[in-house]
C-alpha cells in the first residue's frame, strides 16, 4: 500500500519546475491543466496516492536525434528532431510532427501532454505524443524538403508502429512532408501499415483528414453557441493563422453564414472588411500552400483589404474569434481587448494559443472559451478514424466520416458540459475538458498500478 503523498498545487508545481528548468511552455501547459486537477482531486486520495498527475506530466520517454542532409548546393545541414512518447495508458502514442525553427523540447512536451488529454476526450483509444524538428521548411526547395524527411525518417521509424506510435501533421508538415515520410518508412520496414495519418488518398488516407481541425473548432463553436441558443449565422468572426487549421476554419464559418474578417501569419494580419468568402479562401489555400507565399500578398490580390506587418488581428471588433496559428499567439492585453470589444465566443483550433493570463481573462469575463484540447480535437479525432480504416482495410464514405467528425465534436461538448457546468448558464469548458480528459486516462493508470 503506497503511503499518502498529499501535496498541494503550488509545491507540486514547484517541483514540475525544478525538474524542467527552461521549460516555459511545458510548465505553463501542465499549470492549466493542475489548476482544475487539484481542485477536482480534493475528495480523491487515490488519484493523489497514486501520484497520476505527477506520472501524466513526466513523459513515457523523450528520443532527441540528429538529422543531417545535404542542401541542393552541396552543404550539410545538421538539425535535431524528437519525439516525445507522452503517455499510452488508453492507446498507441499519437500525434502530429512539427517542422518549425521554433522547435524545442519544451514546445514538444507540451504539445504532447495536451495531446494526451485531447485524444482522452475524442473517446477514441490514443494515447499521446508529439514529435518535430527546428527545421524550417520555408524557403526549401521540394527536393530538400524530401531530403530532410527522408533522413528524419531514417532515425524515427524504430521509435514508432502502427500499433505502437502514430505521427501525423503539425506546423510546417502536411501532405507533401507526410508523402515523403511514409515512403521512407515503407522503404526502410518493407511494411505497409497505418504507422502515419493524414496520408493521400491514394496510398491509405481518409477523407475529411484535411479539413478536420478547422471545421471541428467550428462545430465547437457552433455548439457552444447553441447551448446558449445562439448561431453562426450572421456573426463577424476575426480568424489568425493561414494554413491548414486556420483556412478551413474560415471555410466552415462562410459555410454557416458567419463573416470572416482576417487571417495572418507570422508577418502580420490581413483585414478584409468585405468579408474572406470561399473563392478568397480558396486563393489563400493555393497561395500558401502550393505556392508557398506569405498572406500580406493578400491585400495587393483584392482591394478593400488591408495589411498590418508585425501585428496579429485581436483588436479587430468582431462577435467571436478563433486563434488558429501557434502557441501563446494572444496574450493578457489582446483577451480584454477582444472582451471589451464585444466578442462572445474563442473557440481554439491552434495548441494553447491564449497565454495563461489571457485564459484567466476569458474565465473571469464568463466568455464562452474553448481551449484547444476540446476545440481542436477534430484532426486527431479523424486521424483514429484514418487508423481504423487502415486496420480495415478499407475506406469510409465522405458523408458518414463528415457525420462521425460532428458526433465527436458535439460528444466533446458534453463531456465539457458534464466537468464544466457552473451553473446559471455559464460552462468552465478550459475545467470540463481537463476533468473529462484527465479521468478517462487517470482510471486507465488505476487500473494498471503502479507502471
Ligand atoms: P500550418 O503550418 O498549416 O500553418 C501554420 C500557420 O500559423 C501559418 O499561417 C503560419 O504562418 C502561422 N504560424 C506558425 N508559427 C507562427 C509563429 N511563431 N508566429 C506567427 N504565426 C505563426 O499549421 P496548422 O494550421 O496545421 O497548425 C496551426 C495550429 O493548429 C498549431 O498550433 C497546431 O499545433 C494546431 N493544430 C493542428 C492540427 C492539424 O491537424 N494540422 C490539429 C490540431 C491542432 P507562417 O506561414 O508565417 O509560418
Ligand atoms: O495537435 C494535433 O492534434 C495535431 N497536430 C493532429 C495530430 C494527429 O495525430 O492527427
Amino acid at each position: 500500500m503506497a503511503v499518502t503523498d498529499h501535496v498541494d498545487l503550488p509545491t507540486f508545481m514547484e517541483g514540475v519546475k525544478r525538474r524542467n528548468p527552461h521549460q516555459p511552455e511545458f510548465t505553463q501547459a501542465v499549470q492549466e491543466v493542475a489548476e482544475d486537477i487539484f481542485e477536482f482531486m480534493e475528495d480523491k486520495e487515490e488519484y493523489h496516492s497514486q501520484q497520476i498527475l505527477r506520472r501524466i506530466a513526466e513523459p513515457d520517454r523523450v528520443m532527441s536525434f540528429r538529422v543531417c542532409w545535404e542542401d541542393d548546393k552541396g552543404h550539410i545541414r545538421v538539425q535535431r528532431g524528437w519525439r516525445v512518447q507522452n503517455n499510452n495508458a488508453i492507446g498507441p502514442y499519437k500525434g502530429g510532427i512539427r517542422f518549425h525553427p521554433s522547435v524545442t523540447e519544451s514546445v514538444l512536451k507540451f504539445l504532447a501532454f495536451e495531446q494526451t488529454f485531447k485524444n482522452a476526450l475524442t473517446g477514441l483509444p490514443m494515447g499521446g505524443g508529439k514529435g518535430g524538428s527546428n527545421f524550417n521548411p520555408k524557403g526549401k526547395s521540394d527536393r530538400e524538403v524530401m531530403r530532410f524527411c527522408q533522413s528524419f525518417m531514417t532515425e524515427l521509424y524504430r521509435h514508432i508502429g502502427a500499433d505502437i506510435d502514430v505521427p501525423a501533421g503539425d506546423i510546417g508538415v502536411g501532405g507533401r512532408e507526410i508523402g515523403y515520410m511514409f515512403g521512407q518508412y515503407k522503404r526502410i520496414t518493407n511494411q505497409f501499415t497505418g504507422v502515419l495519418t493524414g496520408k493521400g488518398m491514394e496510398y491509405g488516407g481518409s477523407m475529411i483528414r484535411p479539413e478536420a481541425t478547422g471545421y471541428g473548432a467550428v462545430y465547437f463553436l457552433a455548439e457552444m453557441l447553441k447551448h446558449r441558443g445562439d448561431g453562426i449565422k450572421g456573426k463577424e468572426v476575426v480568424i489568425s493563422g493561414s494554413g491548414n487549421v486556420a483556412t478551413h476554419a474560415a471555410e466552415k464559418i462562410t459555410q454557416m453564414g458567419g463573416k470572416v474578417l482576417t487571417l495572418s501569419d507570422s508577418g502580420g494580419f490581413i483585414h478584409d472588411p468585405d468579408g474572406i468568402d470561399q473563392a478568397k479562401i480558396d486563393w489563400v489555400k493555393v497561395h500558401k500552400t502550393r505556392n508557398r507565399g506569405r498572406i500580406s500578398d493578400y491585400a495587393d490580390e483584392f482591394t478593400g483589404a488591408s495589411f498590418h506587418e508585425g501585428k496579429r488581428p485581436w483588436h479587430v471588433k468582431c462577435d467571436l474569434a478563433l486563434p488558429c496559428a501557434t502557441q501563446n499567439e494572444l496574450n493578457e492585453e489582446e483577451a480584454k481587448a477582444l472582451v471589451a470589444n464585444g466578442c462572445i465566443a474563442v473557440s481554439e483550433g491552434a495548441n494553447m494559443p491564449s497565454t495563461l493570463e489571457a485564459t484567466h481573462v476569458f474565465k473571469h469575463a464568463k466568455l464562452m472559451f474553448a481551449p484547444g484540447k476540446a476545440a481542436n480535437a477534430g484532426g486527431v479525432a479523424v486521424s483514429g478514424l484514418e487508423m481504423s480504416q487502415n486496420s480495415e482495410r478499407r475506406s469510409w464514405k465522405e458523408e458518414e466520416l463528415q457525420q462521425m467528425l460532428l458526433d465527436i465534436m458535439q460528444g466533446i461538448h458534453q463531456r465539457c458540459i458534464a466537468y464544466g457546468d457552473q451553473g446559471g448558464g455559464y460552462v468552465d469548458y478550459v475545467k470540463g475538458a481537463n476533468i473529462a480528459g484527465f479521468k478517462k486516462v487517470a482510471d486507465a493508470m488505476l487500473a494498471f498500478g503502479v507502471v
